[in-house]
């Protein structure tokens, strides 16, 4: 029975991983995110399947991250899979109108909460040698859209950071990869969009994107890999989208 964290628990890819890996029957599972009401019903509904226990924090407050992680108890506190999936887009705005709060947002959370959560999971894995770290990047990881700027810019560092920490790791024989999507109908563009329902469903039309479900199923094949094969780096599209600025609606 493998321990796996999952930041971003409480909506969209992250939730969907907890669904998804409740029913492997595999894994012991750490649900996290700040909205606790949404950790608690998912607590409840997957105890039914595996063990399942949440934390409450925000990834920014790096004090809270290390309080979080040592509070752990029992056989939570051994964790070998860390899904590095908290994150969100902030604005969508060209580089001369973005709103220092947005950037402010998008690099403390997507860049500088991944590197702490890290931080407090590692030396769990690498007292062990052993342990899988997943990093939710992105298309925009590896491409740049018009107004995507800072956004695209913080995932570009998620690219980086897997390949780093892939490097610096690789003593430990920690796996280390990254799972980059393309555009998933999930509750990204009304974070984007400051809760503009309307203009984040108008993202998703017209196309069929991927759900939170596919990336899930994608992320369960990755971890249940033998332990000698890491799948480094995957990039992963609605068959409807090409690019970041390409996607078929006709
Ligand atoms: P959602 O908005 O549905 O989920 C985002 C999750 O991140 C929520 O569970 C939220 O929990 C958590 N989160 C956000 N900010 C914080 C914070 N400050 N501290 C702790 N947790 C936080 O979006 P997705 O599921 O789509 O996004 C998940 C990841 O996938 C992100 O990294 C995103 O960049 C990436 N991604 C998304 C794509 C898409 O098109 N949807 C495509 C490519 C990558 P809570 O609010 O409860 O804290
Ligand atoms: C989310 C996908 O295209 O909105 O990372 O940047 S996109």
């Amino acid at each position: 029975m493998k321990t796996v964290l999952i930041s971003g628990a409480t909506s969209g890819i992250g939730k969907a991983c907890a669904e998804r890996l409740a029913n492997e029957g595999a894994y012991r599972l750490i649900l996290c995110g700040r909205r606790q009401e949404r950790l608690d019903e998912l607590v409840a509904e997957l105890s039914i399947s595996c063990e399942v226990t949440s934390l409450n924090f925000d990834v920014r407050e790096r004090d809270k991250v290390q309080e979080a992680i040592d509070g752990l108890e029992g056989k939570f506190q051994d964790i070998d899979i860390l899904i590095n999936n908290a994150g969100n887009a902030h604005g969508l705005d060209p580089i001369e109108k973005g709103s220092l709060d947005d950037w402010d947002a998008m690099l403390d959370i997507n860049v500088k909460g991944l590197l702490y959560l890290t931080k407090a999971v590692l030396p769990k894995l690498t007292a062990k040698k052993s342990g899988h770290i997943i990093n939710i990047g992105s298309t925009a990881a590896k491409e740049v859209y018009p107004n995507g700027n800072v956004y695209c810019a913080s995932k570009h560092a998620v690219d980086a950071l897997n390949q780093g920490m892939r490097i610096d790791l690789n003593q430990y024989g920690i796996r280390v990869g990254a799972v980059h999507p393309g555009m998933v109908e999930t509750e990204f563009s009304e974070v984007r969009f400051k809760g503009d329902s309307e203009r984040a469903a108008k993202v998703y039309q017209g196309f069929r994107p991927l759900q939170a479900e596919d990336i899930a199923d994608i992320i369960a094949f990755v971890i249940s890999r033998p332990y000698h094969v890491n799948i480094a780096d995957l990039v992963v599209m609605s068959t409807d989208q090409a690019s970041s600025t390409i996607v078929n609606k006709s």
